[in-house]
């Protein structure tokens, strides 16, 4: 019998939605994981990841000293394995990078240098970052993996009414009435909401509109289920905004009061018939009626969307055209309305929020507005640059270009998560010089020059802020493994070391004794978090932003009386077919995107005991396609693309549609980015994960 010394209270390091989870330690190892039952958002409910995935903490390849490169400065770059690397020193390595970045800065400038910072890392550790980066490196290079995630939502719900948070609560979706989840597999990647979202219909009577290509669990709970085309979401939309219309089901007080734009909209709306959208997507024109009445009717009706709106190269119109649907119909600004794109990383508004964007300051205060900027430069005692940095991909681009030599990859693995692989690898390459700080030896480790192991969420104190903008506490349970560091404190030190090595006198910015202090800066700096502390998160568990000051209770659902814009914008918008369509040579649409029991580019769950309910690589195809090309369910087949080739295993099912195959982006060996295509959407440079055009053949 092993005793349970303590239990330590922390939020879920997986999916957005923020799971409290409580830590049984015995022997300096997490034993049991549980959830609290009465403390929000979860209420003791976790999915299989909160519950038994967190073994990964302790998994032995856990990184424990900073390594550095054995054949340093040769060029281009091979890809190295662990014994391509020597142990070291903190002192050696973090001089090491320290001397480098300096040398990159003093040589082409500060702009040569892209990092990337962590939606798995806490927001202290970000908020240290973009600090480091813009107060010391001297650019605003600074993007994560929100870029490769919700970058058309926000974009568009930026245009539409100004946010791009999530409007409303988790806590409102067992209480719904009508609501449309779309492009989100939300049993299998935001699985505890799933079940709030699965109660509202099976004990409330809620109904639930799917429109997804995919036969996902949620089909099963829904009263309408639109099956599109891939990439036809904007007809659909469209042609359901068009039945409201012409129908006269659009809510005109809300329109008149809250909206512009609304008499230009409807002029350009009105040929996007459901027939001509069926023509498109395949979805009957009836189902679109229906759609669009069982929405428009509704006293109150949200939208739920992930992925499959916004990885599109015309993602902003498609985030764009829920926005409009909403602003048609007003259910914006109550609970159980709202637009909602859901939040895929643990901490990834928490990362956007704390200025791990390359175009704003923490709390979305642009980089180029002279007030803002006074008040940064004012309170970080430095010059900073004016000038917006280049997103995750234009990196890239520049990187390719010469322009960027130095990249600062921090908790990102972007040699699995980018698209189009073997040019992401070619750009590595051919670097100056390289830093990764990591938990694991991941597969941009092995490009690195230097590595510097960092604590993973158990083993230290910080802040993550879920997708309904809920700031929530991490608590340290167990031992660092060997000299791992936090993260923040690793870049206090680097700072430290590169403003010594500038010349430049310490700007004494990075000195604090605990992340309380980090929260308490930024905060200071942000007014929607100024009502917000540490004290605070202990005694509520959890508070809502905006929260202005400390008598305010938190916003759990924005927008009642005025949009950040002011009013919500209609846009009119055009179809336009995907960037790459099937062809003879490549007959089917290739979709990619994840399973339940494996979490992106597999560094962690694959180092978890969910690696052996699901252990290989998958290629979902329809039994007919399969049958025509005679590949049997478990045989071994080959994917090629434009771009790459990889081998996995038939999962003949007719959850994708015939012409479609689906292949989850988690397992190295047969790495579904080989295949992506790298084009990108204009406005959000967010690239298509969600159509590409591939070939499919038995492998012999
Ligand atoms: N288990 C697990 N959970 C996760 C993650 C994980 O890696 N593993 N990652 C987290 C992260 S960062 C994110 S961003 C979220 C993502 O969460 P989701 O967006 O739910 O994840 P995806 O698997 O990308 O699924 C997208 C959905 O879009 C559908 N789809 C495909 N093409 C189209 C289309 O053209 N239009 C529409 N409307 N739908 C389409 C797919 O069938 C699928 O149901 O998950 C988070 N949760
Ligand atoms: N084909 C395809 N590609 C996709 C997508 C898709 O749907 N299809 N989805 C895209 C989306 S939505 C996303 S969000 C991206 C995700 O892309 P990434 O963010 O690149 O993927 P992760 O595997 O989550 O990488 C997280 C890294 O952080 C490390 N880590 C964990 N905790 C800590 C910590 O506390 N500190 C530090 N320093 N490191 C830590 C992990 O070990 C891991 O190496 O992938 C994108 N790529
Ligand atoms: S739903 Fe998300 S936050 Fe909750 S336990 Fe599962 S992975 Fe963790
Ligand atoms: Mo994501």
């Amino acid at each position: 019998m092993i005793t349970v010394e303590k239990i330590v209270r922390s939020t879920c390091p997986y999916c957005g939605v923020g799971c409290q989870v409580d830590l049984h330690i015995a022997l300096d190892h997490i034993v049991r994981v549980s959830a609290p039952a009465n403390v929000a958002p979860n209420y003791g409910r976790l999915c299989v990841k909160g519950r038994f995935g967190m073994d990964f903490v302790q998994h032995p390849s856990r990184l424990k000293f900073p390594l550095i490169r054995k054949d340093l400065g040769e060029k281009p770059r091979k890809p190295a394995g662990l014994e391509g690397f020597r142990q070291a020193s903190w002192d050696e390595a973090l001089d090491l990078a320290a001397t480098r970045l300096a040398e990159i800065n003093r040589t082409y400038g500060g702009d040569a240098i892209g990092t990337f910072c962590s939606a798995k890392a806490t927001n202290e550790d970000n908020y240290v970052f973009q600090k480091f980066v813009r107060g010391v490196l001297g650019t605003n290079n600074v993007d994560h993996c929100a870029r490769l995630c919700h970058a058309a939502s926000v974009t568009g719900l930026q245009i539409a009414i100004g946010s791009s948070a999530m409007s409303n609560s988790i806590a409102e979706m067992k209480n719904l009435e009508v609501f449309i989840v779309t492009g989100s597999n939300t049993s299998e990647t935001h699985p505890v909401i799933s079940t709030f979202l699965r109660e509202a219909v099976v004990k409330h009577g809620a109904k639930l509109i799917v429109i997804d290509p995919r036969a996902i669990e949620m089909t099963q709970f829904a009263t309408l289920w639109l099956r599109q085309t891939p990439g036809t979401d904007v007809a659909v939309f469209q042609a359901m905004a068009q039945v409201i219309v012409s129908e006269g089901l659009y809510n005109r007080e809300f329109i008149e009061a809250r909206t512009e734009g609304f008499p230009q909209y409807v002029e350009e709306i009105m040929d996007s018939t459901p027939e001509w959208a069926e023509s498109i997507s395949g979805v009957p024109a009836e189902q679109i009626r229906q759609a669009a009445r069982l929405y428009a009717r509704a006293s109150a009706a949200a939208i739920y969307w992930g992925m499959g709106i916004s990885q599109s190269v015309h993602g902003t119109d498609n985030a764009l055209s829920l926005a409009n649907l909403a602003l048609l119909t007003g259910h914006i600004g109550r609970p159980g309305t709202g637009l909602n794109p859901l939040r895929g990383q643990n901490n990834v508004q928490g990362c956007s929020d704390s200025g791990g964007l390359p175009n704003v300051f923490p709390g979305y205060q642009p980089v180029d507005n002279p007030e803002i900027y006074n008040k940064f430069a004012r309170a970080w005692g430095v010059e900073l640059n004016p000038e917006p940095g280049l997103t995750t991909m234009e990196m890239v681009d520049a990187a390719d270009a010469g322009l960027i030599r130095a990249y600062f990859v921090m908790g990102e693995n972007p040699l699995m998560s980018e698209p189009n692989l073997r040019h992401a690898r070619h750009v590595m390459e051919n670097l100056d010089f390289v830093l990764v700080q990591d938990i694991f030896f991941n597969e941009t480790a092995e490009y690195a020059d230097v590595i510097l192991p960092a604590t993973s969420f158990a083993e230290k104190d910080g802040t993550f802020t879920n997708s309904d903008r809920r700031v929530q506490l991490v608590r340290p349970a167990i031992p660092a493994p060997g000299e791992a560091r936090d993260d923040w404190k690793i870049l206090c030190d680097l700072a430290q070391r590169v403003e010594a090595k500038l010349g430049r006198e310490s700007s004494a910015g990075f000195t604090y004794a605990h992340p309380a202090e980090i929260w308490d800066e930024m905060a200071a700096l942000t007014p929607p978090f100024q009502g917000i502390n540490y004290a605070r998160l202990e005694a509520e568990s959890g508070v809502h932003w905006p929260c202005n000051s400390a008598d305010e209770p938190g916003t759990p659902y924005l927008f009642t009386d005025t949009f950040p814009r002011g009013k919500g914008q209609f846009t009119p918008l055009e179809y336009g077919a995907g960037a790459e369509m099937p062809d003879d040579e490549y007959p089917f649409i290739l979709s990619t995107g994840r399973v339940l029991y494996h979490w992106h580019g597999g560094t962690l769950t694959r180092r978890s005991r969910l690696n052996l309910i699901y252990p290989e690589a998958t290629v979902e195809i329809h039994p007919e396609d399969a049958a025509r090309l005679s590949i049997h369910n478990g045989q071994k087949v080959k994917v090629r693309s434009r771009r790459g080739r990889i081998e996995v295993k038939a999962l003949v099912t007719d959850r994708s549609p015939q012409g479609m195959v689906f292949i989850p982006f988690h397992f190295a060996e047969a790495a579904a980015n080989e295949l992506t295509l790298d084009v990108r959407d204009s406005r959000a440079k967010i690239p298509d994960y969600k159509v590409c055009a591939v070939a499919v053949e038995a492998a012999v």
